[in-house]
């Protein structure tokens, strides 16, 4: 059983990587941004609000956040393990988290922090931006994902680092190149995919 989650700044490649990882380890992956995502397509009463927050960069509510996920941890696929993408984002989702897993007696086995700097990650999302036109990927709003990421995201690695649990890897270089990094380090900690 693997429980795993993925940090690290807007663009640094949480999403690009959990999908593969998922793949990898037959772990599902849960992305916090893609249901916020699919609730604001399929028009209901969450995406709306979600979309309030969203389209300016900010962070959804913890209340509702943290429903939620306690709703999509509780199903029966992440009874055989989960990775987290973009969850937690604040202390207060820290701590939710940690209740959840501590009701269950289990906790994450590995915390991968994605690195990439600020040019990198920008130039990305406004790649991203122009193939993909989401609402949250305009330069100032990008901006403004990565100040309150620094301000209320960053300071999560270093709880997680005194627990111990924290694999920081490079997300420069190609997609390839960092998913074979992540799989190289998780290995390195008894973490192995189905198959290679
Ligand atoms: P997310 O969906 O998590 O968006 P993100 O931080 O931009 O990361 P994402 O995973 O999409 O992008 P990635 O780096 O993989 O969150 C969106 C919003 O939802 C948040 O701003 C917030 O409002 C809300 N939200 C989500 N979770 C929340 C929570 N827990 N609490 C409160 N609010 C929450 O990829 C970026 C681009 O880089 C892609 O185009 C990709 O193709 C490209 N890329 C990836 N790897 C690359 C590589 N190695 N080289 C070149 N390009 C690469």
């Amino acid at each position: 059983m693997t429980r795993l989650l993925l940090i690290g700044p807007p663009g640094s490649g949480k999403g690009t990587q959990a999908a593969r990882l998922s793949a990898r380890l037959g772990i599902p992956a849960i992305s916090t941004g893609d249901i916020f995502r699919d609730n604001v397509r399929g028009g209901t009463e969450l995406g709306v609000l979600a979309k309030s927050f969203m389209d300016r960069g900010e962070y959804v509510p913890d209340s509702v956040t943290n429903d939620l996920v306690r709703d999509r941890l509780a199903a029966a696929d992440a009874d055989s393990g989960f990775l987290l993408d973009g969850y937690p984002r604040t202390a207060e989702q820290v701590r939710t988290l940690d209740e959840f897993l501590a009701t269950r007696g289990h906790s994450l086995d590995a915390v991968v922090q994605l690195t990439a700097d600020e040019d990198e990650t920008v130039s990305r999302l406004l790649r991203r931006a122009a193939e993909q036109g989401r609402t949250d990927d305009t330069e100032d709003v990008i901006r403004h994902r990565l100040e309150v990421y620094a301000r209320e995201t960053a300071p999560l690695i270093d709880v997680y680092a005194s627990r111990g649990v924290v694999v920081s890897i490079d997300g420069l270089g190609s997609m390839d190149e960092v998913t074979d990094r992540i799989v190289d380090a998780l290995g390195g900690l008894g973490i192995d995919g189905k198959a290679a």
